[in-house]
């Protein structure tokens, strides 16, 4: 009879809790945006701590979408309405360096996160790192934040920095489908061109050709693959990409100008079975 006992006691409980909460003018809860994304790490200055967040545990060497919030060290606060701006830099033995990278918004429904993309073209070693520096202004002042970051190299080839035969400088980076599937997925992919060390512009107009193909089987490939356009000025390119069993896919890329010509990558064939600029993916 004791759970009846301790039943009783806990629905006794329940009905004192929802009167009292409907009563009272409860201060506000501050709720957590957060759910369903994993804390990257934190960049703090005296006054404020930058929370980065992303899907995966940790950023990686390629296409981040990195989410937000700046805490009020003082209150335990979200800051609701900043505007941020953020600059990676890396830095190698002999120069240093940014990458492509979006503007950082708020989120849309969110009264706490602000996200962006960033997209290392390269990753960490032992004698060269990055570091992510934060420009943000609240209520019209302007505070600084920075600290080093952790970009590991990534086991599969989701960026490719090269010169193209105009000779300028590009970056693409893979960015869905995140999770391939046996099917026709959708395929997003980034290009960057290199203006300088520290400015990466979208680049417009220009055309990706894709093909699959899964080396460890005869290099087959795939149907229905559509290649990969720009529907908006700055924005990712979008297409098609077949899948028709999981493993090992090498997709083979050509990087096409406005006026069609192949500022880098090679068709496949039987005696060139791969092309220069590619991604891999494993599923
Ligand atoms: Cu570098």
């Amino acid at each position: 009879m004791k759970i009846l006992k301790y039943t009783a006691l806990l629905l006794l409980a329940i009905i004192t809790f929802s009167c009292s909460s409907d009563d009272d003018a409860a201060p506000e809860i501050p709720v957590d945006e957060t759910i369903g994304l994993k804390k990257i790490q934190e960049i703090s200055n005296d006054g404020h701590t930058i929370e980065l967040y992303a899907k995966k545990d940790s950023l990686v060497q390629g296409y981040n979408h990195i989410t937000l919030r700046i805490k009020d060290k003082k209150d335990g606060t979200y800051i609701k309405d900043a505007k941020l701006e953020w600059t990676p830099i890396m830095h190698m033995n002999m120069m240093s360096h940014s990458c492509p990278k979006s503007d950082i918004k708020k989120v849309l429904d969110k009264q706490t996160l602000y996200a962006g993309d960033i997209i290392f073209q390269m990753a960490q070693n032992e004698t060269e790192y990055w570091d992510l520096t934060f420009k943000y202004t609240i209520n019209n002042i302007v505070y600084t934040a920075k600290d080093k970051i952790k970009v590991p190299a990534s086991k599969k080839q989701t960026v490719s920095s090269f010169t193209g035969s105009d000779g300028a400088r590009y970056v693409m980076a893979y960015i869905e489908p995140e999770t391939p599937k046996v099917a026709q997925n959708d395929m997003t992919v980034g290009i960057y061109k290199m203006q300088d060390m520290m400015t990466f512009p979208a680049v417009n107009n220009f055309k990706i050709k894709i093909d699959p193909r899964m080396p460890s089987m005869g290099n087959h490939g795939s149907p229905n693959n559509v290649d990969l356009t720009q529907s908006e000025t700055n924005g990712f390119y979008k297409g098609k990409l077949s899948l028709t069993m999981t493993g090992y896919w090498k997709i083979n890329l050509q990087l096409l100008n406005t006026a069609n010509d192949v500022l880098k990558g090679e068709t496949v064939t039987a005696e060139n079975t791969a092309s220069s600029l590619y991604f891999e993916i494993e599923f």
